[in-house]
């Protein structure tokens, strides 16, 4: 028989057994979307933000053909510096499981590891959606459809600006998928505080996105929950400065043909090099303070478990 291949750290163990509030964190995000060693810095920097607030981070990643929900130091390392790493979401990590690989996980493949460690609550900086052009390139994230059936709330700084936002929230609104601003009403763009775009749901605290979460699994309704956390005041881009950057890199890759999983790292590249650098400071200021709000929202959870 198949079991399995799941491997938590003892950190992660003690808390599922203690009923200690967890916060799953992605990989994808170390491989693609920062350089290193900004990349491993921001890593740590997240978990200890996850634990200074109380909570146990697990930081999921397929390596040698296990899922590892909390990774120890040198594999983070390892995984920091390494190259080609494989970008795996629900298509593909049975596959690299299959094989032996290693592979680092994006939303939708984090969701369903934390999902099967036991985990309800993952913070992440942006998740993908809808890309500019779709109608021609049917290039459509499966962190959507993740949400859509993986009871995980995932805590980000809304979706990312180089995507198109109005059609995001349109196939997540299809799909069923809650979409919670954070203290305010407008829909946040990653680096920007506001995208122009109203949210359709707004919440102000971590308990009222916690009471949420429980009572979807009482209504037996599947999927989880997106939680739209402005990027702190001090560190956001306005929408004025981000954009032209964004046009430009989208201009970029359409110029050199990159397509499929190459498009998001490629476009998070050439923003970071447009803005001297900017960009990824403010990337690396909303994931901190995504994992603040998830790792409140697990707290919640825990308090009634
Ligand atoms: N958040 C960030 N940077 C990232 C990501 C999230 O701040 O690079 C990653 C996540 O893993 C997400 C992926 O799933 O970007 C989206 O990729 P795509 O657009 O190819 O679905």
């Amino acid at each position: 028989m198949t079991t399995l291949p799941l491997t938590c750290s003892a950190e992660v163990l003690r808390a599922r057994e203690t009923g200690a509030p967890l916060v799953a964190l992605e990989s994808t995000i170390i491989t693609h979307g920062m350089p290193w060693p900004q990349n491993v810095e921001t890593a740590r920097a997240v978990e200890a933000e996850v634990r200074a607030a109380g909570a146990v981070p697990a930081t999921m990643a397929v390596i040698g053909g296990r899922i590892h929900a909390g990774l120890d130091d040198a594999t983070l390392d390892q995984l920091g510096q390494a190259q080609n790493v494989a970008k795996l979401s629900r298509a593909d990590i049975a596959a690299c499981l299959a094989s032996g690989a290693t592979g680092a996980t994006t939303v939708a493949a984090t969701m369903i590891c934390a999902r099967l460690a036991g985990i309800s609550v993952f913070a992440t900086g942006g998740i993908g959606g809808v890309h500019r052009g779709a109608e021609d390139s049917f290039d459509i994230s499966a962190d959507l459809l993740e949400l859509a059936q993986t009871p995980v709330t995932v805590v980000a700084a809304g979706a990312k600006a180089i995507l198109d936002l109005p059609k995001t929230l349109e196939v997540l609104e299809t799909h069923g998928v809650p979409v919670i601003a954070f203290g305010q009403d407008d829909f946040p763009a990653f680096w920007s505080r506001v995208s122009g775009l109203k949210a359709p749901l707004r919440m102000d605290s971590a308990a009222e996105i916690a009471a949420a979460h429980r009572l979807r699994c009482v209504l037996g309704l599947p999927g989880g929950q997106l939680v739209a956390n402005p990027i702190p005041v001090e560190a956001e881009i306005p929408r004025a400065e981000i954009m032209p950057h964004v046009e430009a890199a989208l201009a970029e890759a359409a110029a050199q043909g990159i397509a499929a999983k190459a498009v998001t790292p490629f476009l998070l590249q050439r923003i970071f090099e447009r803005t001297e650098g900017r960009s990824l400071k403010a990337n690396i200021a909303l994931v901190l303070s995504n994992a603040r709000l998830a790792a409140a929202i697990a707290a919640e959870l825990a308090k009634a478990s």
